[in-house]
């Protein structure tokens, strides 16, 4: 039986500005999920340096970190059975080209560089992001 986790799910500037935020959000409730944290935020570099410090040095960085900063993020803890692995199928590949049709980047996204969500990629990670986005006292359960 697989542990209940938590992971960091992230709606991107793009998927914001697309009025897409009900139709994601309603994925995961659907699927049974319980949200922990849920906040409509603006990125600051700080956040995004932190966030994306395994990509420091990448020919891609200076633009990921641009865009994440570009406007309001949805920022959300999401909790249940296998979280992290679930919330990370149901997005898809990171590249929308590869994104099987019915996971989100699937269905909203062709450009790998507005690939509308992140998520978190292990409990590990998941952990430290939420650390970058949340205080304990924003999370409920
Ligand atoms: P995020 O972090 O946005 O959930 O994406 P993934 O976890 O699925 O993928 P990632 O960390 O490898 O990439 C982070 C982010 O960088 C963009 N990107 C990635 C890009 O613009 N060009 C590239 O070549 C790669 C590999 C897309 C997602």
């Amino acid at each position: 039986m697989a542990d209940v986790e938590r992971t960091l799910f992230l709606i991107k500037p793009d998927a914001v500005e697309r009025r897409l935020v009900g139709e994601i959000i309603a994925r995961f409730e659907r699927r049974g999920f319980d949200l922990r944290g849920l906040k409509l935020v603006r990125v600051r570099e700080q956040q995004a340096a932190e966030h994306y410090v395994e990509h420091v040095g990448k020919p891609f960085y200076p633009e990921l970190v641009e865009f994440i900063t570009s406007g309001p993020v949805v920022a959300m803890v999401i909790e249940g059975l296998g979280a992290v692995a679930a919330v990370r199928s149901m997005m898809g590949a990171t590249n929308p080209l590869d994104s099987a049709p019915g996971t989100i980047r699937g269905d909203y996204a062709l450009d790998l560089g507005r690939n509308v969500v992140h998520g978190s990629d292990s409990p590990e990670s998941a952990a430290r992001e939420i650390a970058i986005f949340f205080t304990d006292a924003e999370l409920t359960g």
